[in-house]
């Protein structure tokens, strides 16, 4: 079958190549679906850094639940092409369309109770992210796919118990080189964090205010010669500020 271009554009806009997060994983055990997760009832991204929904997404699902989290746990987000999974069988679109390169970020916000709290207003600090490895060309996005939808990182151990909000970012820069062309996938999960750490962030951001419209990692062309998706060579810093550490 022969496509022009145009069809081509026509077809991939018919057929959103999108994702939403809605399980979490703690030390290899999948808490199920949409089980303590705030999430989107649909897989559309934010493209406005200063929209609310830049929180936790256009959240339209809740859970009653709090997951537990020990401080130093791998903690693994995951994303499917719609919920529940794959949009149809043999959808070559889930997770995510693979041209939907990106970094993945994880943040936290302290809240006294996880189930309830609103996501409005309150102070967040990274706790990881997953870039662009120069080297190899990966995205945090590639290591998302090749996990079949799961994008793992470890809680630091330094974070002190009590209940927060965890939010997840995944980031779609493919149409980033146009104004307001990045696509911002989240949602946030409910969790207590368990263990004898005391860190309390020196620095926080709200969202929205944690980002800017055209900064560098958000207002960026990711294409080098040919369209390989390489960053021209150069290394991707993600918005915001850099993880904490312990
Ligand atoms: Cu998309």
């Amino acid at each position: 079958m022969r496509l022009s271009i145009t069809s081509l554009l026509a077809y991939t806009a018919v057929a959103s190549a999108h994702t939403i997060f809605q399980n979490l994983r703690v030390n290899g055990q999948d808490q199920g679906s949409l089980k303590g997760i705030r999430a989107p009832n649909q897989n559309n991204p934010v493209q406005d850094v200063s929209s609310p929904d830049i929180a936790c997404g256009q959240v339209a699902l809740k859970s009653d639940a709090v997951i537990t989290v020990p401080a130093g746990a791998k903690v693994a987000s995951w994303w499917q092409h719609v919920i529940g999974g794959a949009q149809f069988p043999n959808d070559v679109d889930n997770p995510i369309a693979a041209s939907h390169k990106g970094p993945v970020t994880a943040w936290l916000a302290k809240v006294d109770n996880a189930a309830s709290a609103s996501h409005a207003g309150l102070s967040w600090f990274k706790v990881a992210e997953d870039g662009f490895d120069v080297g190899s060309n990966v995205w945090g996005v590639d290591n998302m796919i090749k996990g079949g939808g799961w994008h793992e990182f470890t809680m630091p151990q330094c974070i002190a118990p009590g209940q927060y909000l965890l939010r997840v970012e995944l980031l779609a820069l493919h149409s980033a080189h146009q104004q307001n062309g990045a696509q911002f996938y989240q949602s946030c999960a409910q969790i207590e964090i368990t263990g004898s750490g005391s860190f309390s962030p020196s620095e926080t951001v709200k969202f929205p205010g944690a980002y800017q419209q055209n900064d560098p990692a958000i207002l960026t062309n990711i294409y080098g010669t040919a369209g390989a998706t390489n960053n021209g060579g150069k290394p991707y810093t993600p918005a915001g500020p850099r993880p904490i550490t312990c």
